[in-house]
């Protein structure tokens, strides 16, 4: 199976190398790996400290709680990438630009991607603004650290790259890819606790299927989600 695409080139800056890959060592993900459809590079950030004590952060300047990344580190770590780090740049921080799908379908069509992992209070803004690196946030909450966010935005793009997913029409079918969430799915038992799976299902008469599937997404996204929603109604008119 591997070989034939050019892997997608992943390379984390982090200050706990041995997060990696975690999550994305299991499953399709994880297997796309073993078979070189993606590769990961870890950079462990510490390697660069200058100092004996291998210190990374510092206080910040005006006071306040935590530490901050220093600048003149960070740099070096950046430095020694070279041709490994293909793709765009992110720094995985809550103050970011919010992730949607719309972004990890771009991702997926770029030849990789460069992640860099905060912790503590943050990074030393200079760091960002010299190098011009772009802040992306995957949603309104705070995790204590960018690697759980960069996992999550590593598997949402490399379950789009060709030969990683079982199937296609799985991609093509998903909630946000037609701006609706999912109609709801059913399997086996047919009667399960007395509740029969929605008639329409067995039916064989699969254009009504489609229409009824339709209708149920449309149900559920009013329902849950008015501002998708809204945004779908805009988008048909
Ligand atoms: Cl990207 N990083 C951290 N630390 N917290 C977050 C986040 C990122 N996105 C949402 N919360």
């Amino acid at each position: 199976m591997g070989g034939r695409v050019i892997p997608f080139q992943t390379t984390i800056l982090t200050l706990f190398p041995s997060m990696f890959p975690g999550p994305l060592g299991q499953s399709l993900i994880g297997k796309a790996l073993a078979e070189k459809l993606w590769d990961l590079a870890i950079i462990d950030i510490r390697e660069f400290s200058f100092n004996a004590y291998k210190s990374v952060d510092d206080t910040p300047f005006g006071g306040g709680a935590g530490m901050v990344l220093r600048p003149d580190v960070l740099d070096a770590a950046y430095q020694s990438l070279q041709e490994k780090a293909v793709g765009p740049f992110y720094y995985l921080s809550p103050r970011g630009t919010p992730l949607t799908q719309e972004k990890l379908v771009s991702l997926s069509q770029e030849a990789g991607v460069t992640l860099l992992c905060g912790r503590y209070e943050g990074v030393d803004e200079r760091f960002l603004q010299k190098r011009g690196i772009e802040e992306v946030s995957i949603g309104d909450y705070i995790l204590s650290g960018g690697e759980l966010a960069a996992m999550v935005l590593l598997d949402g793009v490399l379950r789009l790259r060709p030969g990683i997913l079982g199937s296609k029409e799985s991609i093509l079918d998903e909630s946000f890819s037609n701006g609706l969430l999912e109609y709801p799915h059913y399997t086996r038992p047919q009667v399960w606790e007395g509740e029969a799976v929605p008639e329409v299902l067995v039916s064989g008469h699969h254009a009504r299927i489609c229409h009824w599937r339709q209708e149920m997404a449309e149900k559920i996204t009013r329902e849950r989600r008015p501002d998708l929603w809204h945004l779908y109604e805009q988008r048909k008119n």
